[in-house]
Order: structure tokens, then C-alpha cells, then sequence
């Protein structure tokens, strides 16, 4: 966004380049992100192969529902629905092959965006709703170079509502595939649904500080030759 700051003085080029950032950071990079499509498969296979899962929703434990529970989706007609089933934390996954970026994420300046709107059947309070994106430099979790912080949402005990969980962080040099992930700590669900919709994760280039000092030349040039 700081890029937007200079845009009435910098040459068109610029503006392009800040437009083209713009619409980068705008794409949603996870298939089925309402999760309008019902079709998912195990956890365990999207975590054993990037590639041949990739696209798909790897769950747990739970699915993808209509309303249901005095749940409405946020978007659209279905959403994703996880249940604790007595583990520690119940999760949905998905792989991302980001090799497309290659480029952008060598230079070390890529950073990742990632969302998602939480709620619980209600009546309670304290569930625990989490958002993680990890990187890889391969197509198994053997491969991995990090992880970001989780964002933490303990969710409110009202089911007409949805709260966001987001995260922003810095993709690690030699990242060839992201594994997003929303999850719940299944204790804190206490018997309960935790819903998701409206996922999301895109990947922006991160200006250097020596890049933001050249547009705000450009931008003294520009000035000057008026
Ligand atoms: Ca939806
Ligand atoms: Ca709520």
C-alpha cells in the first residue's frame, strides 16, 4: 500500500508496475476458497503430496456443508465445518504449488496474505480459530523451510456473526509451495462446529526500502520538469 503514497508524482511506467502489484495482491491463489465445490479429500493425503492433492481441500475431521446450526455461509451457498473428534487441534489444509513466482520469491521481497472468516454454532464462548500458512521447498512436509505465527481468534458466542483471522509474513527464498491451513484447537470447540468460509491467500512483492527511495526521486523529477 505505501506504493499508492507516490502515485500522483511518479512517471506512468510506475504506475503500471504499482497497478500490476495491485491486481498480484488482489489474486486469490486457493481453489475452492468459498468452498461452493463439496468435493475434498483426508488431510493426511494433502500433507503426503503436495502435488498430486494440490487445489483440493485436505480436512480432518468435518466437511462442507449448506447452513446448518443457525450457521449461515458468509458467501455463497456451502462452507467448511470442523469438528474436534477428540483431537488437539482439527485442521483443513490446502497445497499451493507457488513455483510460478519463482522469480519474485528469490529476490527475497514476496509476501504472503492470507484470510479467512471464522464462526461456531454459538451459545458458547472461547473457541479457538487459527490461521497458518507453512513453506516449502518441496512437495512433501519434509521440505520445510517455515512457518508463519498463527493468527490467534478466540471467536465471539453469537452464530449470526463471522470474524477474520489474517496474517501477513515474508515467503522464505527457495518456497515452491505454500500449505495454507485454518484449524481450531479442538479442546476449545468443547463438542462444538467451527465453520469457515471466505478463504484467501495471495502473494505481493514487498518494495525495498532502496525502491521506495528511487520512486520518491521519480517523483521529485516529475515535479521538477513542470
Ligand atoms: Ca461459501
Ligand atoms: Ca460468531
Amino acid at each position: 500500500m505505501q506504493i499508492l503514497t507516490y502515485r500522483a508524482a511518479v512517471p506512468s511506467a510506475t504506475l503500471a508496475l504499482a497497478s500490476l502489484l495491485a491486481q498480484e495482491a488482489r489474486a486469490n491463489l486457493l481453489a475452492n476458497s468459498g468452498f461452493e465445490t463439496t468435493a475434498f479429500t483426508a488431510s493426511s493425503n494433502v500433507l503426503a503430496n503436495f502435488s498430486a492433492n494440490q487445489g483440493v481441500w485436505g480436512i480432518l475431521a468435518g466437511g462442507i456443508t449448506p447452513a446448518t446450526a443457525g450457521v449461515t455461509p458468509c458467501g455463497g451457498a456451502q462452507m467448511l465445518c470442523m469438528v474436534g473428534a477428540g483431537q488437539l487441534s482439527t485442521l483443513t489444509v490446502q497445497a499451493v504449488d507457488v513455483s510460478s513466482y519463482a522469480a519474485l520469491i528469490a529476490s527475497g521481497n514476496a509476501q504472503i496474505s492470507a484470510s479467512a472468516l471464522f464462526n461456531t454454532n454459538g451459545g458458547y464462548s472461547g473457541a479457538n480459530a487459527r490461521l497458518r500458512a507453512r513453506f516449502f521447498s518441496g512437495s512433501t512436509q519434509s521440505a520445510l523451510l517455515g512457518s508463519t505465527g498463527l493468527a490467534n481468534l478466540i471467536l465471539d458466542s453469537n452464530p449470526a456473526t463471522w470474524e477474520q483471522a489474517s496474517v501477513s509474513a515474508m515467503i522464505p527464498v527457495n518456497t515452491t509451495w505454500i500449505v495454507y491451513e485454518v484449524n481450531y484447537n479442538g479442546l476449545s470447540l468443547a463438542g462444538n462446529t467451527g465453520f469457515v468460509d471466505e478463504a484467501s491467500l495471495a502473494i505481493a512483492a514487498v518494495p525495498a526500502p532502496g525502491a521506495i527511495a528511487l520512486l520518491g526521486l521519480a517523483g521529485l523529477g516529475g515535479r521538477r520538469r513542470r
